[in-house]
């Protein structure tokens, strides 16, 4: 016997629909994807700008706006996230370019690359490509990676982010504190950033724990030489009460959602 509802095949139907229309966008040079950028502050010393980290959005000709949330995972699954991803990567190298031509020679920009991305043999030829072909400061570039990659090959993947950093490009663990094997992952891998979870920073001032692991993340951070941005700070308290935590970047909708690149602009200008 098999039960039946009107659930199932609505979202059966959606979901086809999506894969359909995302083929066709990514045959259409991804140019329905757009890329968002939320700023990335300096705390060092006065807050500055220092860089932006991009985020891929579809604007579907036919299905309005649709999140990341909602369609990476299925472009992860039909393995769409290749070109797509490189689209974004190229997108985002070519302003970040741009910006250093126009003044500021040390903004970064930071492009996630999913684990997907990653096990493509010439991951590492795609990404030089990009860096040629556009002209960027390969330190200006930095590759957001997540801890997905550990459960695949460890001795492979290491491998391939030595390739990555041999070109000059930055490598940070996102997502940095969730999951299973963060911290033996931070061990084994050459990251030059790890990114704090947001999870630890939303309630931070009421939770000692978190404030203790925070603090424990960046004293690593630093006696390992590695750089450190902590993301998902919502508000001034928050951003005011983590500055003692000496962090090298903050990032936040207290200081920018993730914004469209004319918005940017303006920003990063200031
Ligand atoms: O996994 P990764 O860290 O790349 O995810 C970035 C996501 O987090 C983006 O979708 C972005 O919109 C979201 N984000 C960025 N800053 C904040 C914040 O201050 N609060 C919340 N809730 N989400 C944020
Ligand atoms: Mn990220």
């Amino acid at each position: 016997i098999e039960f039946y509802n009107e659930g199932i095949d609505g979202t059966s139907t959606k979901r086809l629909d999506l894969e359909k229309h995302m083929r066709k966008a990514t045959m259409n040079e991804c140019d329905e994807f757009t890329v968002y950028f939320q700023p990335i502050i300096s705390v060092k010393g006065e807050a500055v700008c220092a860089g932006a980290e991009a985020l891929a959005r579809w604007n579907s000709a036919t299905m309005g706006f649709i999140n990341p949330v909602d369609f990476i995972p299925l472009a992860e699954y039909l393995g769409l996230i290749n070109p797509i991803g490189e689209h974004v990567l190229r997108e985002a190298a070519k302003h970040c370019r741009y910006w250093n031509d126009m003044g500021y020679p040390d903004y970064k920009v930071n492009v996630n690359l999913s684990v997907v991305q990653l096990l493509q043999n010439d991951i590492v030829k795609k990404i030089k490509s990009v860096i040629d072909g556009v002209g960027i400061e390969p330190e200006n570039l930095c590759l957001e990676v997540t801890e997905s990659l550990a459960i695949n090959d460890m001795v492979r993947m290491k491998r391939i982010l030595s390739e990555i950093k041999a070109l000059g490009v930055k490598v940070a663990l996102d997502d940095f504190g969730t999951g299973n094997s963060s911290l033996s992952l931070a061990l084994e891998l050459p990251f030059d950033e790890l990114k704090v979870d947001m999870s630890f920073i939303r309630d931070i001032k009421d939770k000692p724990q978190n404030q203790a692991m925070v603090q424990s993340i960046i004293d690593y951070a630093k006696r390992t030489k590695t750089e450190t941005c902590i993301e998902g700070i919502e508000n001034r308290e928050v951003d005011d009460y983590i500055k003692k935590f000496g962090a090298t970047w903050h990032q936040g909708y207290y200081y920018s959602k993730p914004v469209p690149i004319e918005s940017i602009e303006k920003l990063i200008r200031k």
